[in-house]
């Protein structure tokens, strides 16, 4: 397990300090406020994010440009809980971010690793990103020491869930929220993009960081904590019957398919005040 933290910047060129991990100033554990806020109010409370979901800090400068990406469908009300944790958390630690949503339209079954591909790729089109953060819409932070970085190895941010007791349901587990370094995410090909339905497309990432040789960086226990908002399965994100058999080969697959294979359409891209939605669509027969 490793945890890491930033050197201490000396002064940049316009006067400012890089920023550094604040360990001795953050807080640690926070109560999450799990009531949800109407988008007006949130942009309104986040007035200094600008509009596409951009925050930039204007004390120091920042070792990484940020997109958190979210796979996203019909969960409005996760995702206003989320920004009002996640937004002040990423501020106090200084992160330089845009927030991405990435909305897969009906009638396809849900594809979350699919949606890692798309919001890698348009994100990329949008802005210089060195660090990609793949976030779930319904996990909430509960410790801003946890902090949302790319690192070394591609790296998994959870090490409890209130739902599993602050616990995880076992030990390899490579879902909820990762980070991967461009560099990093193009070396693996990517997410697969097979995964239609619930499960296996995170275990399916795990095997293709390991085949590459990458170091998985994982949390401590005491500081990857979050609180699942609760809610049932949608019927278009049904278990996936074949996500064994696609598991199995998941590491064949690797270089046929993924990030270099993706099919998906664009129906719009738009700047929100507090992030940028991307609306596609998916034919699950291409
Ligand atoms: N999502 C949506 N809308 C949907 C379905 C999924 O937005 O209709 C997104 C959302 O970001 C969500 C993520 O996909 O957080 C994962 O889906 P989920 O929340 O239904 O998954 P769940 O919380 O998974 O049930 C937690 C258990 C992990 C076990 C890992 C097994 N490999």
């Amino acid at each position: 397990q490793q945890q890491q933290k930033q050197a201490t910047g000396a002064s940049n060129s316009n006067g400012l300090p890089s920023c550094v991990d604040r360990h001795d100033i953050l807080g640690g554990k926070f109560k999450p406020v799990m009531t949800e806020l109407s988008p007006d109010a949130l942009s309104y409370l986040f007035r200094d994010v600008t509009v596409g979901g951009t925050y930039t800090p204007d004390s120091c400068v920042p070792k990484e440009k940020t997109a958190i990406i979210i796979p996203f469908r019909d969960r409005s009300s996760h995702l206003n809980i989320l920004l009002l944790n996640l937004l002040p958390m990423l501020k106090r630690q200084k992160v330089d971010f845009t927030v991405f949503v990435i909305d897969q339209q009906l009638p396809s079954i849900f594809n979350r690793g699919l949606l890692f591909n798309v919001g890698f790729l348009e994100a990329s089109k949008l802005g210089p990103y060195d660090c990609f953060i793949f976030h779930d819409v319904d996990l909430v932070p509960i410790n801003d020491l946890n902090f949302y970085h790319c690192n070394d190895g591609p790296t998994h941010f959870i090490s409890g869930v209130n739902k599993f007791n602050y616990s995880l349901l076992y030990r390899d587990m490579f879902g909820g929220i990762v980070s991967f370094k461009k560099k990093q995410f193009l070396e693996i090909n990517g997410a697969s993009n097979m995964y239609f339905g619930w499960g296996g497309e995170d275990d399916d990432l795990r095997v293709r960081v390991v085949r590459r040789g990458l170091k998985i960086v994982r949390k401590y226990a005491d500081i990857g904590l979050y609180d699942m908002i609760k809610h049932g399965r949608e019927n278009s994100n049904g278990k996936n019957p074949v996500r064994g058999g696609l598991l199995k080969l998941a590491g064949k697959r690797q270089d046929s398919e993924g990030l270099s294979t993706i099919r998906y359409k664009v129906q719009g891209v738009d700047l929100l005040p507090l992030y940028t939605r991307v609306t596609v669509t998916v034919n699950m027969t291409e």
